[in-house]
């Protein structure tokens, strides 16, 4: 490496070290650039995509308040992919050129949203855990060092609280109902528990990107850890809901003031995340029309901007 670029990187580590946040125009290494164009597109990707498992029970919702609720929440959703690819664009790649990657299967999205929503109670299991995952991982990232996408996940947290708190409301009432309700939510609880901690990511020894990002200050906890946190915050809102978390070797730890639990099934992680968990297909194929249905919307807005364009490029030489 040539000293002035040792040099660059040296002031660059220490700005983060500093607690700057860098912004789009700021010298930062290729390495920095690529990891968040990684990391912020799939998140956007997640969103984007994690609209469908939830847009599945949209016309089916038990009452128009349950309806209306969902139907926020949902777009709530995409407004934060719309977001989070405003925030990569800054880094210098365009929006289609990251819906390429996701349809060609280049960009991951998260592990969760390959999963069905078979019954109700999962609409009410998806904002309890899986909003609940999603906020812990990201009230970390608010004050992570790159500023537009610690920017983003402000906003992006407030509304996820809110998605918390329709997901357990949902569940509360189903296990105030009847015995088949309940039952309901059980069986919601038994489906989802174990696909949300792995939300997190892989185990710390086997995550490729962990020590760098945590150099960087990307990530301010490792996988692990707000694996654990999750796992402590949840079990009391079980407890509450009457529910059984469906670990047999959930148990609470005095010394370490933690809740040990089970092994993850990481074969099942991997799997999914390579594409073969029970809806990966469905869910690139539903992007996919999307894309292509929606190719009109993208031209007419184009040739709208360009005569745009052109009418003020004309009232400016008069
Ligand atoms: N699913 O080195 P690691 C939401 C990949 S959306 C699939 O630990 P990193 C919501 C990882 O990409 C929730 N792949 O990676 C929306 C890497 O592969 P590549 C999404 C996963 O990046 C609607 C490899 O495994 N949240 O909130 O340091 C409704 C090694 O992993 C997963 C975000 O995206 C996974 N679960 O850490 C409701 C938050 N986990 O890329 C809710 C932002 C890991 O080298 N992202 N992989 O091919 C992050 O914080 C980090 O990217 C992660 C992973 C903690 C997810």
């Amino acid at each position: 490496m040539s000293n002035s670029l040792e040099n660059l990187e040296q002031s660059f580590q220490d700005r983060i070290d500093r607690g700057e946040k860098i912004e789009p125009k700021d010298w930062m290494p290729d390495r920095y650039r690529k990891t968040h164009i990684r990391q912020i597109s799939q998140h956007a990707h997640s969103e984007i995509v994690g609209m469908l498992p939830e847009g599945n029970w949209i016309t089916r919702a038990p009452s128009l308040r349950r309806k209306v609720a969902l139907l926020a929440k949902v777009q709530d959703e995409a407004g934060h992919g719309l977001y989070l690819y405003s925030a990569t664009e800054t880094l210098g790649i365009t929006r289609d050129e990251l819906t390429e990657q996701l349809l060609a299967g280049k960009a991951k999205y998260s592990s969760i949203f390959n999963y069905p929503t078979l019954s109700w109670a999962d609409i009410g299991a998806i904002g309890w855990l899986v909003d609940g995952a999603a906020i812990i991982n990201q009230v970390m990232l608010t004050r992570t060092s790159f500023g537009p996408y610690a920017r983003a996940m402000v906003r992006i947290c407030k509304e996820e609280s809110f998605h918390q708190r329709q997901g357990f409301e949902i569940m509360l009432t189903l296990c105030r109902g009847t015995e088949a309700q309940k039952q309901m939510a059980q069986y919601a609880l038994d489906r989802w528990w174990w696909p949300c901690l792995m939300m997190f990511g892989p185990p710390d020894a086997e995550s490729t990107h962990t020590e760098q990002s945590m150099k960087w200050k990307i990530k301010l906890k490792t996988n692990d850890e707000l694996r654990q946190q999750m796992v402590d915050q949840t079990v009391p809102q079980a407890e509450l809901l009457g529910l059984t978390i469906p670990d047999p070797h959930l148990k609470w730890n005095e010394s370490r003031g933690h809740y040990d639990f089970g092994e993850i099934d990481w074969d099942e992680f991997w799997r999914v995340v390579k594409g073969n968990g029970p809806c990966n297909k469905e869910r690139l194929e539903a992007r996919r029309k999307a894309w292509e249905e929606g190719a009109w919307v993208r031209e007419a807005a184009l040739a709208y901007a360009e005569k745009e364009a052109e009418r003020t490029a004309v009232s400016a030489a008069v």
